[in-house]
């Protein structure tokens, strides 16, 4: 019989999420561990396997416990194993969860930073798990490159459990280099502290992050869920991701071109959104509250007006005419003023000509001596203010002349557009 893993990590039990959607109740850290408990004793799952910051650090010695102590009862009971390491939040407190003892069936890898080899059997099918965890909350060596692991059975399938940065050199948090990986016996790496699914690489070693199960909030968005693979015949087959997120978080753009009036605009909105819900609906069912982060944009004779009308909009919640409960975070505008023609307008000399020409040079990179006025004045002043003792920390960013310009020039196109919204918005009254 096959071996049915489900991996995730990056739960963050016990973490205050600041997004007013997780005030409902079901949603927090812990009931997702819940349901990854019943989901693996529903679904015949042998191992789950878990890759750090299980438990957040802030609250990691009190709602933790309960929930953990209980949900590996529970799989004991079923025979399913656990098999964990820590990460940079819970280096210290994972291996305390275990004292009370009575948990055979969970397995802590890779105590104090010392790389360790686990081996699983079932029936005929081996499954060894090789795993590194956290010994302080900082690390700033590349784990991979003290692999010291020389026992691994290469005839037989291995994975390997590890928390770190894959993506910085300089990581506090256990940067890894992915391409070490390539020289050791480990045919699949599942990582941990990223919250953001992705798979690095997809042949062997396969190299993955299953991402956190939950989204935390608007910087998460997409599908989020465990990773379950079968390793089958002495073969790890390609993992897939299950949904899990009750909460997903989405960006949307609504162009709000030809629309004549607030009504309209509500109405777009409305429509906009009730398809976008449809659509996520069929590729993620079971979805519960979806978050938006909307973004206006097109043309609009009064862009103005737009951005006054949709401060009233962000905040609100429940447009959902189902089951799926619908809010939208917060709304942003990029509407452009319905200036007929840009190009007409900035042939004349007036104020509105002057922005006009303003904006047209920024979108075709090209120069202009009102823009390259408003740029040297950005510089001088930002160059000044970052000068200034009471801002020295922000020394550390060292900002190139070249993103110094890049930011003066969208705030100079934000602020344009604003204003020539306002002129144009005059001449029409
Ligand atoms: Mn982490």
């Amino acid at each position: 019989m096959a071996i049915k893993i489900l991996a995730t990590g990056d739960l963050h039990i016990g973490k205050k999420i600041s997004s007013s959607v997780y005030d409902t109740g079901g949603l927090s850290a812990k009931d997702t561990w819940k349901r990854i408990v019943d989901w693996s004793i529903d679904n015949d799952v042998d191992i789950i396997a878990l890759t750090g910051d299980i438990v957040d650090r802030d609250n990691r010695y009190f709602e933790a416990f309960g929930p953990l102590q209980s949900g590996f009862k529970k799989l004991k009971e079923k025979g399913i194993q656990v098999y964990m390491v820590a990460g940079n939040h819970d280096f210290d407190v994972l291996p305390e969860l275990l004292k009370p003892g009575g948990f055979e069936n969970v397995h802590f890898i890779g105590d104090r930073g010392q790389w360790q080899l686990l081996t699983y059997f079932k029936d005929q099918e081996i499954l060894q798990i090789a795993g590194w965890s956290f010994p302080t909350q900082y690390h700033r060596q590349d784990p991979l490159s003290q692999f010291t692991l020389s026992d691994i059975d290469q005839n037989f399938p291995c994975i390997g459990l590890l928390h770190g940065d894959a993506y910085a050199k300089d990581s506090a948090y256990a940067p890894i280099d992915i391409s070490l990986c390539n020289g050791l016996p480990v045919n699949l790496w599942i990582l941990g502290h990223i919250h953001k699914p992705g798979t690095l690489k997809a042949v062997v070693p396969y190299i993955c992050y299953p991402g956190s199960p939950m989204a935390f909030g608007p910087k998460e968005p997409g599908i989020h869920g465990p990773i379950v693979f079968m390793v089958d015949k002495g073969i790890i087959l390609t993992p897939e991701t299950v949904l899990f997120s009750p909460v997903r978080f989405e960006n949307l753009e609504i162009d709000v071109t030809g629309s004549d009036n607030e009504d309209e605009l509500r109405r777009r909105l409305m429509a906009e959104i009730d398809n976008e819900v449809l659509e996520l609906n069929k590729q993620t069912p079971g979805i519960s509250h979806i978050v938006f982060d909307v973004t206006l944009t097109g043309t609009y004779p009064r862009s103005n007006e737009i951005g006054r009308w949709s401060r009233g909009l962000s905040g609100a919640e429940d447009y959902g005419t189902n089951e799926t409960r619908i809010y939208v975070r917060r709304v942003s505008v990029t509407v452009k003023p319905e200036v007929t023609d840009l190009e007409e307008l900035s042939r004349q000399s007036s104020p509105a000509g002057i922005l006009a020409s303003a904006i047209l040079a920024i979108d075709a990179d090209r120069e202009n001596e009102f823009l390259t006025q408003m740029i040297a004045e950005w510089e001088k002043k930002f160059i000044y203010m970052r000068n200034r003792p009471t801002y020295q920390p922000l020394k550390r960013f060292q900002e190139s002349e070249e993103s110094i310009r890049e930011t003066a020039k969208k705030f100079i196109r934000k602020e344009a557009i604003r204003l020539l919204g306002e002129l144009t918005q005059q001449q029409q009254q």
